[in-house]
Order: structure tokens, then C-alpha cells, then sequence
């Protein structure tokens, strides 16, 4: 069967198409972008999981086919979880992930003491069949925020994320060791066996 991944964002594609085939799903995997027509949804949940689910929803209710969605984002201690589910347009226009980024940075500039910087990488991974069947699951990436970006692996605030127990930023790990430890590959690592209990 074919399986959509409900996401217009390349970054996630890519390791989606990757944490999926590793987790052995036999299903064709097509991008949202195979289906042109179908309008973005407005994201008006105010959680990541209804979001995920807004998303799934409105793409298997489109083409009639599962869908798949991810909704992500980076939670900041000290910001009280923000960006949050606004991670993708924190500095304004949606997707410029290098603004995004900066402008953290900044709001974040003279915090210094390691324990004021922690932050994690939240994920909903959320399943959507067109008879309106529903599941959701979540994953998580426990981190502190560099002062600077470093690394060019990944995409978003990968540069600014080191990872706990680790020495490198999310962007610093190969594709592979993402996908290893990250929410997304937590969440959707979790979405597996749910996929192949309704679909087969
Ligand atoms: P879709 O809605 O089409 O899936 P989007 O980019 O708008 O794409 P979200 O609303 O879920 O998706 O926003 C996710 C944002 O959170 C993303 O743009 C990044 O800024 C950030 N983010 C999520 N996962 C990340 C990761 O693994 N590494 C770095 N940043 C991440």
C-alpha cells in the first residue's frame, strides 16, 4: 500500500524515508508534494499532537489513502517550551530556519550556566486513515543550546542542539546517529507497530 508522509518539510522527509525502511515498512512511501492539489492545512492545535493529527487528517481525507504526519519543534526551558509548536516561524516567516535560529540565540544571549540552556527536540508522530481512524504517538531529544551554530548536517536548530551525553550538536551526528536517538526517530520508531496493526 502506499503510505503518504503528510509533510512539505524536505528535512523531514529525508529522515523519515530513512527511520521508516530501517524499521522494515513495507509501504511505498509518497510525499505531500505528490499531491499538489491538496491545500495546507492551518495548524490550529495548540499541541504538537493535534497538529500532527490536523495535518494526517486533511491528507488521507484528500487522496483517500493512510497518511502520516509529523509535528515538531524545539522546547526551550528557561522560554517555557517556546518556540514550541511555533518553531518553524518563531522569527516570522515560515520555514526560514537560519532566522529562526538567530533569533533564539539572541533571546538566549547573555544565559550562560549550562543548566539555563537546556532545551528538547519534541516530535508527534500521528496516523490518519481515511475512515477517520486516529493515532498519536510522541518522542523526545534532551539537549543544551550552544552560543553558537555548529555542524551542517540535518536541518532547523540541529546546529544549536548539543546533544545530552554527547559533545556534538544534532547537526554534528551523521543522518544514521540522528535518527538513532531523536524524537523523530523515537516517534515514529513508536508509529511502526501501530502502522502495520491497521494496515497490515
Ligand atoms: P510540515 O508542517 O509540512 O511538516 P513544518 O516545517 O512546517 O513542515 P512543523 O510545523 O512541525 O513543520 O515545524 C517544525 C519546525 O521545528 C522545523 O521547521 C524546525 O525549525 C524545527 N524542528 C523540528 N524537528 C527538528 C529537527 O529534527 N532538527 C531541527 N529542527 C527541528
Amino acid at each position: 500500500t502506499r503510505l503518504i508522509l503528510a509533510t512539505r518539510n524536505n528535512g523531514k522527509i529525508v529522515e523519515l524515508r530513512a527511520i521508516l525502511a530501517d524499521a522494515g515498512l513495507p509501504h511505498e512511501l509518497v510525499g505531500a508534494d505528490a499531491y499538489p492539489d491538496v491545500p495546507d492545512v492551518r495548524e490550529t492545535g495548540v499541541t504538537f499532537a493535534e497538529n500532527a493529527l490536523l495535518k494526517a487528517h486533511a491528507l488521507a481525507r484528500a487522496t483517500g489513502l493512510p497518511a502520516v504526519a509529523d509535528d515538531s519543534g524545539l522546547c526551550v526551558d528557561v522560554l517555557n517550551g517556546a518556540p514550541g509548536i511555533f518553531s518553524a516561524r518563531w522569527a516570522g516567516k515560515h520555514g526560514d530556519d537560519q532566522a529562526n535560529l538567530d533569533l533564539l540565540l539572541a533571546q538566549l544571549g547573555d544565559i550562560d550556566s549550562p543548566e539555563h540552556r537546556g532545551a528538547h527536540f519534541a516530535c508527534a508522530a500521528a496516523l490518519a486513515l481515511p475512515d477517520g481512524t486516529e493515532r498519536v504517538v510522541e518522542g523526545q531529544l534532551r539537549g543544551v543550546l550552544r552560543h553558537a551554530p555548529a555542524g551542517s548536517n540535518g536541518f532547523g536548530y540541529d546546529p544549536i542542539l548539543q546533544v545530552e551525553g554527547d559533545t556534538r550538536t544534532c547537526a554534528e551526528l551523521t543522518p544514521t546517529e540522528k535518527n538513532a536517538i531523536s524524537h523523530r526517530g523515537k516517534a515514529f520508531r513508536a508509529l511502526v507497530p501501530v502502522v502495520r496493526e491497521l494496515l497490515g
